[in-house]
């Protein structure tokens, strides 16, 4: 009885895995955000930027923090890498999609390859965070600036996220100082909780 008991309390307690797609072009700072992340949210420490080379395929990284278990699936981002994005999606949560805001020539790339992603009916539901990395650099594009060029600003914004079932936002940071990173990834797994995306594809750890 005792065992049983336990263990009805063991599955309640038990908290969701969510997988969190990271994606953004190559040299956004993909990886740089999750191994920082590492370091600010669990004892682990993260790797040191320096130590950190161009992720070919998947990175994978697990933590436990914000109520959740996190499961990140860090994709490379360099051209010939994309194709492979859209696999990933049907079995993920949430979108992490990182910018490098301070790579203004390629800002134009980066919402392309932005607005294929989130056209997917794969990805429907879920919430979506566009993090504006590399706001330590000087000439870094501001959030009220990404907001509007990614779209996620007015009417329209609000009837997209409507369409799509879930929200975006955007949220400016920097991996390499920590700035942000925290605050964004908190709404996110908030927005994921109260999404329908939770119920479709949640799953005990
Ligand atoms: N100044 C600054 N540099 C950053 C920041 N984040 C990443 N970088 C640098 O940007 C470069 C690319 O970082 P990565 O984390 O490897 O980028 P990625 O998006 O994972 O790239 P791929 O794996 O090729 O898709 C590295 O030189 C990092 O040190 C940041 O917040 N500020
Ligand atoms: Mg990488």
């Amino acid at each position: 009885m005792f065992s049983l008991i336990s263990g009805f309390v063991e599955v309640m307690l038990r908290k969701e895995e969510f997988h969190i797609l990271v994606i953004g072009l190559d040299k956004a700072g993909k990886t740089n955000v999750v191994e920082r992340l590492k370091t600010l949210q669990t004892d682990a420490v993260g790797l040191e930027p320096a130590r950190i080379v161009p992720t070919v395929g998947l990175n994978v990284a697990r933590m436990e923090a914000f109520g959740a278990n996190l499961v990140f699936w860090d994709l490379g981002g360099a051209p010939g890498l994309r194709a492979i994005w859209d696999k990933y999606y049907a079995d993920s949560h949430a979108v992490l999609f990182v910018v490098d805001a301070a790579a203004r020539d390629r800002l134009d790339e980066a919402k392309a390859a932005f607005d294929r992603a989130l056209a997917s009916r794969d990805l429907g539901g879920a919430p979506v965070l566009l993090l504006g990395n590399k706001q330590d650099l000087e000439g870094a594009e501001g959030l009220s600036e990404l907001a509007e060029r990614f779209g996620l600003t007015g009417a329209a914004a609000a009837a997209d996220a409507r369409a799509r079932g879930a929200p975006c936002t955007a949220q400016p940071a920097s991996a390499h100082t920590g700035a942000g990173l925290s605050d964004g990834m908190k709404w996110l797994v908030e927005a994921l909780k109260r999404s329908p995306r939770r119920r479709l594809v949640a799953r005990a750890s």
